[in-house]
């Protein structure tokens, strides 16, 4: 339709997701990796999680990246090929662009409809932008298709979605990340930092209830998708902090003694038994940047934003 978009589909296997489902419903404690959120339904919670007032990343984030991008731009240069591993609606890339001036824009999603629907707005708001939108699990690979034109890169990975992965997962993604960077690369990421536990409980604890949604949909989602016997309502939202773990953790806490049934498998929960859908870790500034430094980065620079709440940070890869 539009010469500016080209789409890339690696075909990121939703047919695992009745395997996950079996392999994550079999284990002690019981758990589904947080990637299973993102069905079209799960990707418009996000996006709403994004506007409640409690939820203060998007917020800080994208009013760092505002006031920081012509700083940021200096650092990096223009001209470089941007990709972003799980660039959702495309938003946050929009208030670089004007200063980062890109080759192309490489935004991959495991959300397929979602992100060509994500690419198509991004066209029309950047006409001569070249975008190359790569349908993928990054959590697997980072393809970056052949289209793309040979350039320096900068990989943008916003929103502490790096939070997601354990830190000895996260230096292995972002080993991957690094890889990916070839010569001259840069990696501008942004992480969570730790804080009063009270700000952290309120963000996954909003008061309109959209992370109950966004987390209970994860069960209306699998219910559609691999037909197993569960009723949502039967499960309730939990998150809190875990101050030894660094992390938030989210729950679906089973409300009474109850059986999942799929394909012959049976699942029992007690009552007050939970399934461990997410962890989100929160990290110092000395603690991400160690962390960098053992995948191969080295730090340019980093930024805090309002009341140390979100963190920024630019490296380069070594
Ligand atoms: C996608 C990992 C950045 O942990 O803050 C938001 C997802 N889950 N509310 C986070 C999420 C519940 C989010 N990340």
């Amino acid at each position: 339709m539009d010469q500016q978009i080209t789409f890339h589909d690696y075909k990121p296997k939703t047919l695992n997701l009745q395997d996950a489902v079996i392999e994550g419903l079999s284990r002690t404690p019981k758990s589904i990796p947080p990637k299973f959120f993102y069905d079209e339904r799960g990707s418009a919670l996000f996006a709403t999680i994004c506007e409640q007032p409690e939820y203060y990343p998007p917020e800080v984030e994208q009013a760092m990246l505002a006031e920081l991008a012509g700083e940021i731009a200096g650092l990096t240069g223009t001209g470089r090929v941007i990709f972003e591993p799980g660039a959702g609606s495309a938003a946050k890339i929009r208030l670089l662009l004007p200063e980062l001036k890109p080759l192309a824009y490489v935004p991959m999603d495991i959300s397929c409809a979602f992100l060509r629907e994500a690419a198509r707005n991004l066209a029309e708001a950047f006409p001569a932008l070249p975008i190359h939108a790569t349908c993928v699990d990054f959590t697997h690979s980072l393809p970056l298709p052949e289209t793309v034109p040979p350039g320096p890169r900068l990989a943008f990975f916003p929103g502490s979605s790096i939070g997601n992965f354990t830190p000895a997962s996260a230096r292995d993604f972002l080993a991957m990340v690094h890889d990916r960077l070839g010569p001259d690369g840069m990696l501008l990421i942004g992480v969570d930092t730790k804080k009063d536990p009270h700000i952290l409980h309120a963000a996954y604890n909003d008061a309109a209830g959209v992370t109950a949604a966004f987390n209970l949909n994860l069960l209306h989602r699998i219910r559609n998708e691999t037909g197993i016997e569960c009723r949502p309502e039967n499960f309730e939202h939990r998150a809190f902090y875990n101050p030894e773990q660094g992390r938030i953790e989210m729950h679906l806490v089973s409300r009474r003694a109850q059986t999942l049934r799929l394909n012959g498998h049976r699942f029992e929960f007690s009552e007050g038994e939970s399934l461990h859908t997410e962890n989100s870790y929160k990290y110092t500034p000395q603690e991400f940047i160690h962390l960098a430094a053992s995948a191969g980065l080295e730090l340019q620079n980093y930024w805090l934003g309002r009341e140390e709440l979100f963190a920024l940070y630019l490296f380069r890869s070594r």
